[in-house]
């Protein structure tokens, strides 16, 4: 399509060609000691809020206000594979390379396309499911007695929030496509990930042209804010519905490809691997469907009757259906769902009517379907990294006398 071709200023105009100095991260700590190492995450994390996990942080499931449907940011998990850096976003420039442009182009001859350049194009939004690929972690060996390796996350590594960008799709049309081009390479500008004495790199991860194609965004916000530097800011990949991982933050580049990319992000990790796959199983991609009570494990409940809220959400589309037991699985009885509260591809908001209960420890259980046909197993499937835990989770409480 010519009128969309590279030919105007700015966005597109082909010509520029990215140094490497415009994209050094900005070093706000060189006033500081130089041993001095700066925080893993930059916003607060009070315990109130937030289980923290080193590098990462977990949101709390007895945090969350159940008349709020989005997950503030303030509130939203942290994953860092390193530590989130300060980058300026006067100097930002996301640089676009490969063999899958419609003029192949080398990494030093990428395109570079600033912020206002984005800002050209048309916006969008969408609400969206945000999750990490180990959410759950823990339950594989509180439940089902498995070690795994990874981050023990209870269900807390996941939000739903309100992205603002572009499409994805938007730019690559605009740079123009190679007919042969398959596969999307996305990098962040955090720093190498370095683990068991082996510098892997840049976390980056591929994905399918499709994918970029559909429903990928290029986001610069969040719930209405611009995004904080734990984030992504000032610019990261969002991939809808798929494995948090996918979800590119400070994202530095993107390589289009016209063979398969790959990376240890897909390779090595985020893969399901242990005895019972395949060495060649897929990268994962679509999150399974999993279900979480908005209260503290352990937390104690009044023996008068009271109701009780939670969210499920799957990666796959709407959620059909939620059953929950209050009394160990014993018995299932259908969850109220809050439709009207719904958005795009967000999770589902639920309560239940809760009786008189027997004093005493007890455990409740949810389980959800989504509208691809998929229901909570009761038992996850074993992985040695601990991905996609789906199961039923047990969530302990205590009926006060
Ligand atoms: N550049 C970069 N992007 C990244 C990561 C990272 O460490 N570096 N972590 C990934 C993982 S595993 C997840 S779950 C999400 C977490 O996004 P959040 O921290 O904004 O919640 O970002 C993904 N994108
Ligand atoms: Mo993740």
């Amino acid at each position: 399509m010519t009128s969309l071709a590279p030919t105007r200023r700015g966005l597109l105009a082909g010509a520029a060609v990215v140094g490497a100095s415009a994209l050094v991260p900005v070093a706000p700590w060189s006033a500081r000691r130089a041993s001095a190492q700066p925080p893993f995450i930059l916003k607060p994390t009070p315990p109130e809020w937030f289980v923290d996990h080193g590098t990462n942080a977990e949101m709390s499931w007895s945090s969350v206000d159940p008349r709020r449907y989005l997950t503030p940011q303030a509130r939203l998990f942290v994953r860092n594979h390193t530590r989130t850096p300060t980058l300026s976003p006067s100097t930002y420039a996301l640089r676009v390379h490969g063999d899958g442009l419609a003029t192949a182009r080398t990494e030093s001859e990428a395109l570079s396309l600033t912020l206002d350049d984005l800002r050209r194009l048309p916006r969008h939004e969408l609400t969206a499911v945000h999750e990490c690929t180990g959410n759950g972690r823990r339950f594989f060996t509180e439940q089902q007695g498995e070690t795994v390796s990874g981050t023990p996350w209870a269900l807390g590594s996941v939000g739903t929030v309100r992205w603002s960008g572009v499409r994805l799709r938007d730019v690559l049309v605009r740079l123009g496509l190679s007919p042969d081009a398959v596969s999307v390479q996305a990098t962040g500008l955090d720093d190498p990930y370095v683990t068991g004495g082996t510098d892997y790199g840049r976390v980056r991860r591929p994905f399918p042209l499709a994918k970029a194609l559909d429903d990928a965004l290029l986001a610069w916000g969040m719930n209405g804010e611009e995004l904080l530097p734990d984030h992504g800011f000032p610019l990261r990949l969002v991939l809808p519905g798929w494995v948090g991982i996918a979800s590119i933050k400070w994202l530095g580049s993107l390589e289009v490809s016209r063979s398969e990319l790959t990376s240890p992000w897909n390779t090595t990790w985020y893969r399901m691997t242990g005895p019972q796959w395949p060495a060649d199983s897929p990268p994962l991609t679509v999150n399974p469907v999993r279900s979480a009570w908005e209260l503290a494990a352990g937390a104690t409940l009044p023996s008068r009757p009271t109701t009780l809220t939670g969210r499920s959400w799957s990666g796959a589309g709407r959620i059909t259906r939620v059953s929950v037991s209050l009394d160990d699985g014993r018995s299932w009885r259908p969850a109220v769902l809050n439709r009207r509260s719904h958005q795009d591809q967000g999770w589902t908001q639920w309560s239940v009517r809760c009786p008189r209960l027997r004093p005493g420890a007890r455990q409740l259980l949810a389980r959800a379907s989504d509208e691809a046909g998929r229901t909570q197993p009761l038992v996850a499937a074993a992985n040695s990294q601990g991905y996609f835990f789906d199961a039923v989770v047990r969530h302990p409480v205590q009926v006060a006398a």
